[in-house]
């Protein structure tokens, strides 16, 4: 997707801090984090959310969670815990459609919404 973000910093056309790839994911640093590990685990395919996700897409989405959980580790913040969130749509609070797992840790997570 041309006018995607998240498309253009996968194909590094635009700076991110990048803490892991490989052919099906990106996980970069959010650019405006909410705790202090906030990494985004990123799909190299463009789907829009997960709404538009398919039977033929369940590999990859399970990859992010393990991805993430590896990330976890890396972080030091496996054993006191992380929170996996991923937004759809305007009152999921999502902002770029792209979609993507947040992995939130690094302070205590609270509540919902
Ligand atoms: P969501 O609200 O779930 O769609 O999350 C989108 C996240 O993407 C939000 O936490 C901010 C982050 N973000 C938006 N633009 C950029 C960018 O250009 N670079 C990086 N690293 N993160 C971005």
């Amino acid at each position: 997707m041309t006018d995607c973000i998240f498309c253009k910093i996968i194909a590094g056309e635009i700076p991110s801090t990048n803490v892991y790839k490989d052919e099906q994911v990106t996980a970069f640093r959010d650019i405006n984090p909410a705790a202090p590990t906030h990494i985004l685990i990123v799909p190299n395919k463009h789907i829009d959310s997960s709404n538009f996700l398919i039977a033929d897409d369940e590999a990859l989405i399970g990859h992010l969670f393990t991805v993430a959980k590896d990330l976890a580790k890396q972080e030091g913040i496996a054993e006191s815990g992380y929170r996996l969130m991923m937004n759809t749509n305007a009152e999921g609070g999502q902002t770029v459609f792209h979609i993507h797992l947040h992995l939130l840790g690094g302070r205590q997570m609270k509540g919902f919404g």
